[in-house]
């Protein structure tokens, strides 16, 4: 899916490819490609614009669209973009190490989880979460199937957007720990093979950050130009209409050197300047900073924000006002600009070096979309997250089917979340208010039996449930108070995780930074292990199974009885081998009958593997009680 672009990513798309292509220039300097279907090679023909690629800077101004039509010459030279192309692919050639016979890459057979790292265990009883909690709990996270952590931002912060305001990328905020607690929890992750990925927040640092105050502190400053300062449209004015994601404008004036800085989140997180060359260099070499201290790979965060249209042109303004009581706005002129692709694509060379792996927080609206973050050739992001999924927020058998045939036929490795700390936990979102335990364990056995990686959210395998702030007063979260009582903020999914029955849920022995809800009495590790038919019991059996099941390891994905309205099932095959996945999404009992023929199984025997306390089958047929599972091998 290539669309419209500028000449530059379109060419570098070309080289990921490892295809030359040709293609027309319009009149704006946009270059208009086209696919021809069952072709890999791109078609058409230069207009008035070729170039000569002669030294690196130059093909980088070329790839970032700049300076396009300064540059001309008769017809493009073919020869660097081949040499390229050869050297790319040798290079990916070297770096990728399958652990299976399909080619598959570790990252492809682990279970991810994610944590917020002031939610989940208090090493030092202050009510707030740390890395040596982190730690201690390394051994629970290996039993319950988990095989890399996402830990989000621990750097430290002023912690006006809980750590998503860095202001030192290499060092760990005193509040977690410091840096030889960090290579410890690497060294226990190791113990028990878990791995670490770390969240990486290019768009934008803290204020606070020493780049920052540098550039804020004259018009002349080493850093002037690493975030994006402008004069005003006039005195008081801001130079454009952009608007701030948490409320008022996207400019604030700075009053030492009388000149406006972007920020598209907080005040308090002024943008890089993601088109200065130093920025980019000190950013991609943080990344191999981190690899070499251990890390697997990095959670990028709100990667469409990196760039900005250059003349800042006003947004589109659309009817109504948002949350915060701002016009809303179409923004097209600050995100999703083509040029994060190719900043994606340095990033990933980068994390090749180290067998290293990018997920995005990619929100998309469409697959094509989420396609694109894969990259030509998969020289992108491996794991683009499928937000779509989470947008179906009720048991829809037919729209959890579209969805997942959509992503199944994108050109890379699905991923799955149903949950994250900035969406209302699962247990709320799809439960019903009577059958939340039941329907927790029918979404825990449906994402994590799909083809694709998931990635959990902590707390989501014992049935965690929000607890929103009553009171402003106690909306810790900046959307949240400044969007009150319309947005009551994050807070809600980000409480501390439930271990056991001690106050504060065995958290802290400390009141910690958010309170727990009252049902951490019955959902909580402790209690929960007990229990053959928990939350956790059904997540621990279905990860095991994940794990050594090759039809859930490699098997594709084929939907089934695809009329049936209630029970959502699928097949998962390898080799002749075969998982039958069956979903009850209704409140009242079910029966499937299956008819595997076309799949190869003329008499199909089921064989349970897991079930819900009343599920069973006989034969080819399931019997389901409201929201039950069954997890069934075919014979
Ligand atoms: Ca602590
Ligand atoms: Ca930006």
């Amino acid at each position: 899916m290539l669309g419209e672009r500028n000449l530059g990513q379109s060419l570098l798309g070309q080289i990921g490819n490892k295809k030359l292509g040709i293609g027309t220039i319009d009149g704006s300097g946009a270059a208009r490609w086209n696919r021809r279907t069952g072709q890999e090679a791109l078609t058409g023909t230069y207009g008035c614009l070729g170039f000569d690629l002669l030294t690196f800077r130059d093909r980088l101004m070329f790839f970032r669209g700049e300076k396009l039509m300064s540059r001309r010459s008769s017809r493009p030279s073919l020869i660097l973009p081949l040499l390229l192309t050869l050297f790319y692919s040798l290079f990916a050639a070297a770096q990728a190490k399958p652990v299976d016979a399909e080619g598959h890459q570790w990252w492809q057979h682990a279970v991810f989880y994610e944590i917020y790292p002031r939610s989940f265990a208090d090493s030092n009883n202050d009510g707030v979460g740390d890395l040596n909690g982190i730690s201690s709990k390394m051994s629970y996270l290996h039993e319950l199937g988990v095989d890399a952590i996402w830990i989000t931002p621990c750097y430290p912060s002023p912690q006006v957007d809980f750590g998503y305001d860095v202001a030192d990328y290499r060092n760990i905020d005193p509040m977690y720990g410091n840096l030889t607690d960090f290579d410890h929890m690497v060294a226990e992750g190791r113990k028990n093979h878990v791995r670490i990925i770390l969240d990486f927040v290019p768009n934008h640092t803290s204020d606070q950050h020493p780049w920052f105050q540098d550039s804020k502190s004259s018009r002349t400053a080493p850093h002037r130009d690493w975030y994006i300062w402008r004069d005003g449209k006039a005195p008081g004015q801001p130079p454009n209409n952009w608007i701030s994601i948490f409320g008022g404008s996207a400019w604030t004036l700075d009053p030492t050197t009388k000149q406006f800085y972007y920020h598209f989140f907080y005040a308090q997180q002024p943008d890089l300047n993601w088109r200065n060359p130093a920025v980019e260099e000190v950013m991609l070499d943080t990344t191999r900073w981190w690899y070499k201290r251990g890390v697997s790979g990095f959670r990028l965060d709100a990667v469409d924000t990196l760039f900005e249209d250059p003349a800042l042109h006003d947004n589109p303004v659309l009817p109504g006002t948002n949350k915060q009581g701002d016009p809303n706005m179409e923004n097209k002129n600050n995100t999703n600009f083509s040029e994060v692709h190719e900043e994606l694509q340095k990033l990933r060379k980068v994390a090749d070096e180290s067998e290293a792996v990018l997920i995005g927080e990619t929100w998309t609206s469409n697959v094509a979309e989420l396609d694109r973050y894969y990259g030509q050739g998969g020289n992108e992001l491996q794991m683009p997250m499928d937000f779509m999924f989470t947008t179906v927020d009720k048991l829809s058998p037919p729209e959890f089917r579209r969805q997942i045939a959509a992503v199944d036929g994108a050109h890379g490795w699905p991923v799955f979340v149903i949950g994250n700390h900035d969406i209302v936990r699962s247990y709320n979102r799809y439960g019903d208010g009577k059958n939340n335990d039941a329907i927790a364990r029918l979404m825990g056995a449906f994402y994590l039996t799909l083809r694709g990686t998931p990635i959990m959210y902590y707390g989501e395998e014992i049935g965690m449930e929000n607890n929103d702030p009553t009171r402003k007063e106690d909306v810790k979260d900046p959307i949240g108070r400044t969007g009150w009582p319309e947005e009551k903020g994050r807070d809600g999914e980000r409480t501390p995780m439930q271990w056991d029955i001690a106050p504060n849920a065995g958290f802290s022995k400390k009141d910690p930074w958010l309170s727990v809800p009252p049902s951490y009495r019955t959902h909580n590790v402790a209690t929960e292990s007990k229990d053959p038919n928990s939350v956790l019991n059904l997540y621990k059996k279905v990860l095991a199974l994940r794990h050594t099941n090759e039809a859930l390891l490699e098997g594709s994905y084929t939907a089934l009885n695809e009329d049936d309205p209630n029970v959502m099932s699928y097949l998962r095959s390898y080799k002749g081998k075969a998982v039958l996945v069956a979903l009850n999404m209704s409140a009242t009992a079910q029966k499937a009958i299956f008819n595997l023929s076309r799949q190869g199984f003329d008499q199909t025997t089921l064989k349970t593997l897991i079930a819900s306390p009343e599920a069973s089958a006989t034969g080819n047929e399931v019997t389901l009680e409201p929201f039950g599972l069954l997890i069934a091998d075919v014979n």
